[in-house]
């Protein structure tokens, strides 16, 4: 079978009640393909979680941006996937790298959570990235298998996993990586799975694109075997995510 595309829209830490409302009602009222032919999930953050799942159309889901390594207790400020699982939502992004940057995630933090939050029953989209000073390195795929690696140590069914390739770089910055840059990484990320997990997992697994997908760029990326879809910021909060929806055809 081959892999549905997928595309999600990470909101970050945007929106209002207002926006919020503005933004579903655009998603509810577009013509887009099937649920059979694009898998599209919405990630708002953890407060407007429970507002967007209900208003939102029932062939979208939602994604938290984010939830604790372990069962919830005495961790003030954070958000258990137990908690996500109650609210019934399926989703979680883990790793972006404006957490692992700013809130120095380290790789094996990033690899407990997956795996306690695969654990608990959610599905998970795993971030991955290299920055500006280790691609020009040549340690681009260095640092993405190694947090792939990190990940792979931990977890045994990867059924449940979307792994997104987002180079830090590309994010939010307008300058997004080329098809062919794209391509590269996701074809060797396929390669690194054949070899160190297993040919199934490399051949299912869906790897998507994050990093200033636009509806301008959409299409070329879409159109590269190995990018299964995409994981969008900015854009996402915009109409212009309907185009990158409608991509996948
Ligand atoms: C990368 C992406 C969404 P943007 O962070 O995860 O954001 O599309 O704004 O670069």
């Amino acid at each position: 079978m081959g892999r549905k595309f997928f595309v999600g829209g990470n909101w970050k830490c945007n929106g209002t009640v207002a926006e919020v409302k503005k933004i579903v009602d655009v998603l509810n009222g577009a013509d887009v393909p099937s649920a059979e032919e694009v898998e599209v999930v919405i990630s708002p953050p953890f407060v407007f979680l429970p507002q967007v799942k209900a208003l939102l159309r029932s062939d979208f889901a939602v994604a938290a941006q984010n939830a604790w390594v372990k069962k919830g207790g005495a961790y003030t400020g954070e958000i258990s996937a137990e908690m996500l699982v109650n609210l019934e939502i399926p989703w979680v992004i883990l790793g972006h790298s404006e957490r692992r940057a700013l809130l120095k995630e380290s790789n094996e933090f990033v690899a407990d959570k997956v795996a306690y939050a695969l654990g608990q029953g959610l599905k998970v989209i795993a971030c991955i990235g290299e920055t500006l000073e280790q691609r020009e390195a040549g340690e681009t795929m260095t640092v993405v298998s190694e947090q792939t690696k990190a990940i792979a140590d931990k977890i045994a069914d990867w059924t449940n996993v979307v792994l997104a390739y987002e180079p830090v770089w590309a994010i939010g910055t307008g300058k997004v990586a080329t098809p062919a840059q794209a391509q590269e990484v996701h074809n060797n990320l396929r390669s690194w799975l054949v070899a160190n997990v297993s040919s199934e997992v490399a051949e299912s697994v869906r790897i998507i694109y994050g990093g200033s997908v636009n509806a301008g760029n959409c299409v070329e990326l879409a159109g590269q075997p190995d990018v299964d879809g995409f994981l969008v910021g900015g854009a996402s909060l915009k109409p212009e995510f309907i185009d990158i929806i409608k991509s996948a055809l």
